[in-house]
Formats: C-alpha cells, structure tokens, sequence
C-alpha cells in the first residue's frame, strides 16, 4: 500500500475512537498511548508488518510486541481491524469484562495475535529480544527460506526507562539483532506527569553505545514515520530504535500532551470534542464501511507472501524438521529414556548441578531445539555442553548464549524464546539471584510457555560465599507462583528424571534448584519416580511410627535420620520430594498412602519452613533454616544450624514420647 494521508488518517482515527469509546464503556483502561501512536501503528500496518490475519499462527510472521501494554486498545483495534476473527466488535465492547478476550492488558494464551502478555513495563521488550533471537537462530539453522521476519515493538517511556531494558538492549546490541525494531512512543509523559520530573537521560546516545541503529520521526506525520520506518527496515546489522515524537491521547483536544490521557476514560464531553475535532461521525463501536475495507487491505500482502512460503516449505526438505521443532514436541525419547535408566545400576556421588551437565550431555545432542546459557556463570550452573556451541552474532546457528551479568534480561528473552518458537530455552544463574528474574519467571508461568530455569547453590550448602548468597526463602517462594514446577531433585537420577519432566511440560515452566556440593546416588531403581512429585524412597522396617519428607540434599539427611530411629527400633519411611506440585496433582488415596494420618511427619529441607504444615501438619515437625545463613564452610553450617542426626532424632523421639 502507498501513503495515501488522506486515507491513512481515518484509518488511524478509526484506532482512536475504538480505544476511547472502550474505555469508556469499561470507565476504565488506558486511552491516550494508542491515540498517540495510532498514526504510527497504522502505518506499520498497512506497509510494513508482515502478518496474515487468517493464519494468526503462521511461522514465518513478523512478531508484534506490545511493550506499554497499558495501551492494550493500540492491539486489539489493530487485530479486529484488520480482519482477525478475533477481537470481535462485542469483544471490544466488552473490554476488560469478564470473559472477554479483551483483558486490560494483552494476553497470550487469550487472543492469537497477541505474541505476548505485556503490562510488567520494559518486559515486552525484553521479550521481544528473545523473539529476534531466536528469529535469527532459526534462519541460521533453516535459512531465509523457511526463517526470515522482523519482530516489531511498541514501547513506551516506562519501558525504555525501566532497569531491565539496559539489559535487554546490551544483549540485542551485542549479537547485532539486526531484524529487531523498536517504535518508542516518545510522548515525554508518563503517569505522574512529565518525563523531566524524573528523567533527563539522552536515550537515543544510549542506544548508540549499546550498538543500535537510531532514527527520529514525527509520529503525526505519515510521509516523515513512513520514511523511518523505511529506515529501520533497511538496516539488518543493527537493531533499530525509531524515536516516534508523539502526543500523547493525540485528537482528544483538551486534555491530549497531559498525563489526563494517561488511564482514565475522557469522558462523554471530551470525547464528543474529539470526534468533531477527527472528524469522526461514526457512532460508538462502529466503522465506516470504506474505513474497515482499507484495514482489511493490510492483510493482503500478508496473505500472499504466506502462500509462497508454503511453498517453499513444501519443497524443502526440512519440512518435517522445520515443522516439529515448531510445534515444541519432543523427539528421541526412548533413547533419552535407554541412557538415563542405564544410571540406576551406578553410583554416582555427585552435586545436582554435575547430574544437570551431565544429562543436559545426554539431551542437548538428541534435542537440537534446546538452546542453552547462563548470566555469567556457565561454569558453576554446569549449563554449557559440547552440543552447544556459542550463539553470536556470527554464528546464530549457535545453541549457547551468552547472556552477561544479566539475570532479569536472561529470563525474559528466555520467555520471548519459546514464545517465538522452535527452540526450548534454558538458562542459569543462582538459585538466590532468581530474584532478580522473577517477575520474568511469573511471566513464563503466566504465559504457559516452556522456559527451564537452571538454578544452581541452592541452600547453604553453598557454604563459604555466605548469606548474601545462600537461598534461605527462594524455592518456598517460587513455590507459590502458579503453573511454575519447582524441582528440588536429592541425587543424579532424580535429576535426569525432573529434567525430562521440565522438557515434558509444554504450558509449565519449570526451575531446577540444584546443590553445589556433592550429594550420594540414593536411587537404584524405579523409572521416573518423580513424576509423581514425591515417592517412597525407602520403607521403614520396625513398626512405622514416623515419616520423614525430605527435598534435595536433605534427603540423605533423612535416610540418615531413619537409619537412627530405626536402631531404637521406631520405624521410619523416607519420602522424597522433588516438586509439591506435581504432588499436589496426585489422587487423595496416594497422599493419603505415602503421608498417613497416623504418623508422625516430619519435614527437612534448608530452607524456611513456612509452607511444610501442608504435609506435616501443625503436629507434625518441620525441620529448616528460619534465618539468614553465614560465611563457613558447607559441613559447618549443617552442624550449626541443626541440620545433623544428632539434632533431629532427640526431636522426633520427644515428639512420639510426648
Ligand atoms: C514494572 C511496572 N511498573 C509500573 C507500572 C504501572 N504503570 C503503568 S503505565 C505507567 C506509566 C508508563 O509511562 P509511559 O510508558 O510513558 O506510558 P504513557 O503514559 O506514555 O502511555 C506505569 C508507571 C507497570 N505497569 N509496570
Ligand atoms: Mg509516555
């Protein structure tokens, strides 16, 4: 389509009157971002997005990333507009009403075409990196044929302001993620009012240091953002950011360039003078016909680049390859299934971390799709194998990234990984810095997307960093995130069975806590045990009185413990548990076996103890780490803090006595 300003106005204006009309109807929602770029948008659409509103799903797509998500009516007019079967008309009438695919901000799993679920500020973005990376190691791996789009970004002040966007831009910069474009919405407001209130920084120098390309428009001028755009299309070396200068809640004419426009309805007197000052005589929620045919032209170009990549699919031999790895399902699994079970019969005396290595050895090479990292510390998360090598700007086809000292950013380009598809991403970092990601990590689980989390030093038997570094509340805590499988697997073939299971759950996101120190081989037998969250590892022998529930290296602890009761002649079963939530999904007769009423339960895991009442109930014991940790060696610090033998049985025996 040509630049025609006479029918790209009405198009854009038709944007606007969607979005405060919506807001309205809901009195509430966030109006003036997408009148504000409704001009931008609009040309986007209509010249440079690659997209087929029939076939939402099409690989080869460009992706469009909403980053202020606040703006959630910038996206949802654009998809009905342009002629996806959703949002309908009453969707958008029923805007962030229940039921409605319409959510206040953009969801995922809610409304194909929605790439991602944005609203977290500087996180859509931070995605839309790991869409271009994997863009760009999917075309390393298939070529242009099969992988060649652009993934799109709509940005905001917030986003670009927000601490992780450094991470996400020096990421983009350095593997020179030349088909990522970013339109920053530079309308110099934010909610609490001018952008000088709180920032003076010069973001477009930034970007340049970081290794972006920069470009300036005016965001109200069709010729001047088509040139831009133009601009940020040409350049594949770099990544673009193109500086949009806008007005916020643009047409509304006495409240736009304020932060009035922010989130909150214009009100039936603003918005009557804003449909004079566009010209917009439509009633509420309805587009002139002419209007609604231009939109659906945008499709058009869409539609027919997708028939010739069919096509080219269809020749290539790829093709069953190519459509596997984007339909995340997994491969090779009886011989994945032969190398792990082979490991019973050892007795391997290693740290969880190690057991990860060494089955990532086995899985990287049968599963080509996993790409692998680490923020800075591949060689304590044990991440890194033969099988993948290093993804660089020269090298995409790589499967090993290097993701810098940058945790947050790590983790939410892993999210725009497997949401772009075609690759499984997993990274590492320490189990204590998963705070720094975990709003990403809600955001996996949110999203229902597959992303592995690879969280190594996961207690204080880290030992001597001490306790700024050794996890006291972090695997409860990421416990209580929903659709998240947390895994606290006690020895190496607990570990290759969770890491099969985290490979299996394609709507879960899953995190591995796993031990710096060495932990014995507790299991010789059994095929994928964990699968039920937790297990009877061991039976007691004299008359059961007590049960002790153990996770990762408290689960030796346990043995250790029933060992002892058992030479006073009380019986003790052992339960392992490496996930409470795969436990959780068991029938009420299988807890009810491996965790009976009579019984005194007790809990042993390095961490706090809040959460552990569940399974022992409050006149059960639950032994653990109520405090920060300190700076000794690992052995020390078990001792110290009652984590022995000696400790824990004068307790249980003073329980059954008492
Ligand atoms: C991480 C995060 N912090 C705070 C918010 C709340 N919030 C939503 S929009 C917004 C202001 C964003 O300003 P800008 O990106 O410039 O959007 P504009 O006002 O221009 O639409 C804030 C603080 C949020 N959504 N996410
Ligand atoms: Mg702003």
């Amino acid at each position: 389509m040509t630049i025609d300003p006479s029918r790209l106005a009405p198009m854009a204006n038709a944007i606007r009157a969607l979005s405060m009309d919506a807001v309205q109807a809901a009195n509430s929602g966030h109006p003036g971002m997408p009148m504000g770029m409704a001009d931008v948008a609009t040309v986007l659409w209509s010249k440079y997005l690659k997209f087929d509103p029939k076939a939402p799903d099409w690989a080869d797509r460009d992706r469009f990333v909403l980053s202020a998500g606040h703006g959630s009516m910038l996206i949802y007019s654009l998809l009905h507009l342009s002629g996806y079967d959703a949002p309908t008309m009453d969707d958008i009438r029923n805007f962030r009403q229940l039921g409605s695919p319409c959510a206040g901000h953009p969801e995922n799993f809610l409304l194909p075409g929605v790439e991602c679920t944005t609203g977290p500020l500087g996180q859509g973005l931070a995605m839309a990196v790991g869409m271009a990376i994997a863009e760009r190691h999917l075309n390393g791996v298939f070529g242009d044929d099969l992988v060649d789009h652009d993934t799109w970004v709509v940005a905001g002040d917030g986003c670009l302001m927000e601490g992780i966007n450094h991470e996400a831009i020096g990421l983009a910069g350095n593997l020179r993620l030349g088909h990522l474009k970013v339109l920053w919405d530079s309308n110099a407001i934010t909610i609490d009012g001018s952008t000088d209130l709180s920032t003076c920084e010069d973001i477009p120098a930034r970007y340049r240091a970081t290794g972006w390309n920069v470009v300036e428009c005016d965001g109200h001028d069709f010729a001047d953002i088509d040139r831009a755009l133009g601009a940020a299309k040409a350049e594949t070396a770099k990544p673009t950011l193109v500086v949009c200068r806008t007005v916020i809640g643009k047409g509304a004419p006495n409240k736009q360039g304020t932060s009035a426009t922010h989130g909150a309805p214009l009100g039936a007197e603003e918005i009557a003078a804003a449909r004079a000052e566009l010209g917009w005589t439509a009633a509420p929620f309805e587009i002139p016909t002419a209007i609604v045919a231009d939109w659906r032209k945008t499709g058009e170009r869409g539609a027919v680049l997708r028939q010739e990549w069919n096509a080219r699919l269809d020749a290539s031999s790829d093709k069953a390859e190519f459509e596997r790895r984007m339909a995340g399902d997994l491969t090779r699994g009886d011989e994945v299934a032969a190398a792990f079970s082979a490991w019973l019969s050892d007795d391997k005396k290693v740290a969880t971390r190690k057991a990860s290595e060494l089955a990532l050895d086995i899985l990287t090479p049968l599963l080509p799709e996993m790409v692998g990292g680490s923020a800075d510390l591949t060689g304590s998360n044990n991440t890194k194998t033969k099988a993948t090598t290093p993804l660089t700007a020269d090298d995409y086809a790589g499967r090993y990234v290097y993701y810098g000292i940058r945790e947050f950013g790590m983790a939410a380009a892993m999210n725009g990984m497997a949401l772009h598809g075609g690759v499984i991403p997993y990274g590492g970092t320490f189990l204590i810095f998963s705070d720094y990601c975990r709003n990403a990590v809600r955001l996996s689980a949110l999203q229902q997307i597959r992303a592995i989390y690879v969280f190594t030093h996961d207690s204080i038997g880290l030992g001597e960093d001490g306790p700024t570094h050794q996890p006291v509340e972090q695997v409860m805590s990421l416990r209580m995130i929903p659709n998240l499988n947390v895994f606290r697997p006690c020895d190496i073939v607990e570990t290759a069975e969770c890491w099969r299971l985290a490979l299996q759950n394609k709507e879960t996101p899953s995190v591995l806590a796993l031990s710096r120190q060495n932990l014995p081989q507790l299991r010789h037998e059994g095929d994928m045990l964990s699968a039920r969250g937790a297990y009877r590892l061991r039976m007691a022998k004299a008359e059961r009185k007590a049960v002790l529930i153990g996770t990762g290296s408290e689960v030796e602890l346990a043995c250790n413990v029933a060992d002892a009761l058992e030479a006073q002649g009380i019986g003790a079963d052992v339960v392992s548990m490496p996930s409470m939530e795969l436990f959780e999904q068991q029938e009420a007769a299988y807890k009810a076996d491996l965790l009976p009423a009579d019984t005194l339960k007790i809990s042993i895991e390095a961490g706090v103890t809040m959460g552990w009442e569940r399974y022992t109930g409050c006149d059960g014991l639950q032994i653990g780490l109520n405090r920060f940790g300190a700076s000794a060696p690992a052995e020390e610090l078990f001792a110290k803090f009652g984590f022995t033998v000696d400790a824990i049985v004068p307790q249980i025996t003073n329980k059954l006595n008492g």
